[in-house]
């Protein structure tokens, strides 16, 4: 007779729509071959992406420790799949029942499960490409475009946006323990409000579908004779970050 209270309070607590669409962005960054199911085909193509961004060697420090991180996650996922599912895929909806497992009373990322936490790390030292320990709003904006796919213009815009939130408008640098308390935010936040929907740069597509952008530098205003090889690798983003953000565009 008192058994379906208990029921109404577990619904209760099961993501909402904004964090779905957060996680599915979180789930598309490891879905690297786009066909909405992870499994080990997705972590040698997440490997190569990820070695050409950063340009880490594979028998590197960081190339090593990154190919264990990533490779853990993905066979604890496949495990969980074969275990809890039939057919063994890894697919959208165990991705939402094991956040829907971990997020309710979850405080932060030292709630989490070991191979889900060392990520945070990882991917903090993949955008943080010029290795000085902080993320800048051009490392965020390559990041966006590079890493997450977002079109070039999109990417500044954003990561000036996400910028300024994630730094309360550049009070704090964006060093590894202020990212992991985003990132956090960006799991466990179950609305709209918050800096954490900058992580992947994405959110804002999905809650304004109809925003308008602001239009892309025009080739002519921008001065290429100062980049450095490593802004060349990652094509003109970053001098064209710099320029609209001291512009306050
Ligand atoms: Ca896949
Ligand atoms: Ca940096």
């Amino acid at each position: 007779m008192t058994s379906l209270p208990s029921k109404k309070k577990m619904a209760d607590q099961s993501l909402t729509k904004f964090q779905k669409i957060k996680l599915e962005y979180y789930f598309n960054f490891f879905d690297a071959d786009g066909n909405k199911s992870l499994d080990m085909n997705d972590f040698k193509l997440l490997m190569e992406k990820i070695l050409d961004y950063t340009s880490w060697e594979s028998d590197s420090i960081e190339g090593k420790e990154c190919y264990e991180v990533c490779h853990v996650f993905y066979e604890v996922m496949t495990d969980k799949a074969e275990r809890d599912q039939a057919g063994g895929k890894v697919e959208l909806k165990v991705w939402f029942d094991l956040w829907n497992k971990l997020l309710p009373g979850c405080k932060g990322l030292g709630n989490l499960p070991i191979w889900l936490r060392r990520l945070t790390p990882t991917l903090f030292k993949i955008i943080d490409y010029k290795e000085d320990g902080v993320i800048d709003i051009e490392e965020l904006a390559c990041f966006y475009q590079k890493m997450v796919g977002l079109p070039e213009d999109v990417a500044q815009k954003r990561a000036i946006d996400g910028f300024k939130q994630m730094t309360d408008n550049g009070r704090y640098n964006l060093d590894i323990h202020g990212y992991e308390q985003i990132f956090a935010n960006f799991l466990i936040g179950r609305t709209l409000l918050g800096p954490g929907r900058y992580i992947f740069g994405c959110f804002e597509d999905k809650v304004e579908p109809f925003q308008i952008l602001q239009p892309a530098v025009e080739e002519d205003d921008v001065d290429t004779s100062n980049l450095k090889k490593s802004a060349q690798r990652r094509g003109s983003i970053d001098l064209r970050v710099k320029m609209k953000y001291n512009s306050g565009v």
